[in-house]
């Protein structure tokens, strides 16, 4: 447990708001599939007087003085990743994931180059090329789909490939429940001279923790987030394979040219060094067993979930997190249940379906299960969290989100009105409570 003694006399207004996120945490129950709680070493890590360093470049050429100790720092962290990737090239310093998928897109394309990423309602990142992304402003973008079945479209996928010859082609994606089949994507991104990127933020720790095929034999360059199933502090990497190296000798150079001077200035060293605790804590043994819990939890949630009667995107999960179609109850129901849930404790979040036609109300509800099981919870846990969404499901059968938008609006206000008054809810959220007790979060112990 942290105490911050110091800070509480210093500045007891953002005191009072650290106790208030603590308190949150420990009573509520973390299950968006982008988020973990880290061990206390890493939040250790990141609260130190490497926080007050500039060290702009890169170990041995930087453009400030005093970086003796941050040149050690950097390398030991860039060889744990590639040590736990097996990759020759790593870069720590992307500030997150979609300056890191910004860096690859200025290390490798000229502007109006094509390139190519999973739909965003289908399940792709934002800077993969959607449409309202800068990334879809700044470069052609040929978005791919899904086929109805939650499984790659890749008929469509080659399709476009040959048609448009793209720069990039990304895989990997924010909600996609199943394995990413590399080997099939490399064969495409081969075959027309593409790059092939495996943004694999979402399932790095499995990758890590052998519970997910790792793409370093099938693409050019990896991205990953570090805060979600790796389970380090909010961060990111870029990760060169040989295979990338064997396509252009000057991708790791070029990667480290984008971030610097082209898009960063002065690296966050104390993101750094937290990254390094969270690659250490990573290659351990425990870890493995951990990435297999991961697993095992969201198929144990999958199989409760259907059981109770939710149908859900791909019919299951290989991975960490699911989709929760919510179709069959009404269109547009992701924000009900995501309100409804959090209003319990159960933090999940609303998220499109494939082909959604509202991305802004969509009818998906996005679980995982990452930081559910680093507080400890296993099988039997899933199937109590599945009663509870069951229950609040069946609690929200009598309301429908209009079409119109003024209809909408009435109906939403009347529901968060409810939500405050029905205690339906403030029952549920003291069971919640009294389970996550039970699961103390690491750092708050
Ligand atoms: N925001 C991340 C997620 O929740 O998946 C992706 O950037």
């Amino acid at each position: 447990m942290m105490h911050y003694d110091r800070l509480a006399a210093s500045d007891p207004d953002v005191r009072a708001l650290i106790s208030a996120e603590d308190e949150r945490q420990r009573t509520g129950l973390e299950l968006i599939p982008s988020e973990n709680h880290t061990s206390p070493a890493v939040l250790e890590a990141l609260a130190t007087t490497f926080s007050d360093k500039y060290a702009e470049g890169y170990p041995g050429r930087r453009y400030y003085s005093g970086n003796a100790v941050a040149d050690k720092l950097e390398t030991l962290v860039q060889d744990r990743a590639k040590a736990l990737f097996g990759v020759p090239y790593a870069n720590v310093q992307p500030y997150s994931g979609s300056p890191a998928n910004f860096a690859v897109y200025v290390a490798t394309c000229e502007p109006g180059d094509p390139i190519m990423g999973l739909d965003l309602p289908d399940g792709g990142h934002l800077t993969h090329g959607w449409k309202f992304s800068a990334t879809a402003k700044l470069w052609t973008s040929i978005p791919y789909h899904l086929k109805p079945d939650g499984s790659f479209d890749f008929d469509e996928i080659a399709r476009l490939a040959k048609e448009h010859r793209p720069k990039i082609i990304w895989c990997g994606g924010t909600a996609v429940p199943r394995a990413i089949p590399f080997a099939e994507f490399a064969t495409i991104a081969d075959e027309v001279g593409a790059l092939l990127v495996a943004d694999i933020s979402h399932i790095a720790g499995l990758v890590a923790g052998g519970q997910h095929e790792s793409p370093v034999a099938h693409a050019h360059l990896i991205t990953t987030t570090t805060h979600k199933t790796l389970r380090g502090p909010r961060g990111a990497m870029i990760l060169v394979t040989e295979k990338g190296l064997a396509k252009d000798a000057d991708l790791a150079s070029k990667i480290d040219k984008a971030i610097i001077p082209g898009l960063q200035g002065g690296p966050h060293l104390n993101t750094i060094s937290g990254i390094g605790v969270a690659l250490h804590e990573a290659a351990a043994p425990e870890f493995k067993e951990y990435a297999r819990r991961v697993v095992e939890n969201a198929q144990a949630l999958s199989s409760s979930l259907i059981a109770h009667g939710f149908t859900l995107i791909s019919g299951g999960t290989d991975n960490h997190l699911l989709l929760v179609d919510l179709r069959p109850t009404g269109m547009g129901r992701g924000k009900l249940m995501q309100d409804a849930l959090e209003r319990v404790g159960l933090y999940a979040n609303m998220n499109t379906v494939p082909q959604d036609p509202h991305p802004l109300r969509p009818s998906g509800l996005r679980l995982g299960t990452p930081a559910a099981t680093t507080r400890g919870m296993g099988p039997n846990e899933m199937e109590r969290i599945a009663e509870w969404i069951t229950k609040v499901r069946d609690h929200l059968t009598d309301i429908q989100v209009p079409e119109d938008k003024e209809e909408r609006k009435a109906v939403m206000r009347a529901f968060s009105d409810r939500l405050s008054t029905d205690t339906f809810y403030a029952d549920m959220k003291k069971d919640v409570e009294a389970f996550c007790a039970g699961f103390p979060v690491p750092a708050l112990t």
